[in-house]
């Protein structure tokens, strides 16, 4: 083989594999310009039509907002003085119930999701708050303080059959949240020194404790299914947001800073989850993946506090 052939070889291998790279180059690029948009959560895919509730204190004290997650256009509920905090939905999306606070007391009010009809349920010297709906609609359980001692009581939704459910020797504190088939009531007790989460049945019985260590844990919330428990802890020195099964079983934490981040509560498809952060300085509204922490959105944009967010 004479030097010219040869190097026609040479030049033909190399361009054989030019040709290979460039093609194995162009289908990578490809595949991840068009893998990853797919890939990439957008608001658009959340969910049709789903709200969050939530207190602003934009205008000097708390006020209840919902948040379009699509368009994320807010719409205000409330207008007034006092503080209007703890949102909660009924289960059919037409009412919420939160906690007023005015003349020194807090106390479970209703309003339409249209802002309209508010009605006072509880009245009285006690301090009432964290309304939770049971799944049905038919009944609202809260947080009842009086002197200075909480315990877990239950009502009809149009605030008749009043009921104490639990004692002062349970020692309960903070929120609570009935489980999505109405059995199971989620809450929090300090019995033993700092704030640890329960679980009970909704008539009082068979206590679980679900969470077991020296630093509180609090806030906890349902997913749709079921089957798992967001919550707030303390347990890295400051709050973040973990998940947990039924039984407290595979504690998994998914945030991660040095700021507050509390309140979950569960989009309707159990995929993600919302709550509440100082991540930007003041306390703004936040959603994430509810697997694991993953795709962190903000909401809520201004220098007011933005809390207490509630998911329907
Ligand atoms: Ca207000
Ligand atoms: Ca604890
Ligand atoms: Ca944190
Ligand atoms: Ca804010």
């Amino acid at each position: 083989m004479n030097k010219i052939s040869r190097n026609k070889i040479f030049k033909s291998r190399y361009f054989l594999l030019f040709l290979a790279i460039f093609l194995l180059t162009g289908l990578l690029l490809s595949f991840f310009i068009f893998k990853n948009p797919l890939e990439i959560p957008s608001s658009s895919n959340r969910q049709s039509v789903s709200k969050i509730a939530f207190t602003s204190y934009r205008d000097g004290d708390g006020e209840v907002f919902l948040i379009d997650i699509n368009s994320l256009n807010q719409t205000q509920l409330t207008s007034n003085e006092v503080d209007d905090i703890n949102p909660s939905w009924s289960p059919d999306a037409a009412k919420i119930a939160f906690t007023r606070s005015f003349n020194g007391t807090h106390d479970i009010f209703l309003i339409n999701a249209d802002g309209s009809n508010i009605n006072q349920l509880t009245s009285g010297s006690t301090n009432d708050l964290y309304p939770s709906w049971h799944p049905d609609g038919s009944k609202i359980a809260f947080i009842r303080y009086e002197d200075k001692i909480a315990n877990i009581f239950v009502m009809n939704s149009n605030k008749s059959d009043l009921r104490q459910m639990t004692s002062s020797d349970q020692k309960v504190v903070d929120k609570l949240d009935w489980s999505p088939d109405g059995k199971r009531i989620a809450f929090v007790s300090n019995r033993d020194g700092d704030y640890e989460i329960f679980i009970m049945n909704s008539d009082g019985t068979n206590e679980i404790k679900l969470t077991d260590n020296s630093e509180d844990d609090g806030k906890p919330a349902w997913s749709p299914s079921g089957d798992k428990i967001a919550f707030a802890s303390m347990r890295d020195g400051d709050w973040e947001i973990f998940i947990m099964n039924t039984d407290g079983s595979n504690q998994t934490q998914l945030t991660f800073n040095d700021v507050y981040d509390t309140y979950p509560s569960w989009s309707p498809d159990g995929k993600n989850i919302t709550f509440y952060s100082g991540l930007d300085g003041d306390a703004e509204i936040f959603i994430m993946n509810a697997d694991d922490g993953s795709d962190l959105n903000q909401l809520t944009f201004n220098k007011a506090l933005d809390t207490h967010p509630d998911w329907h």
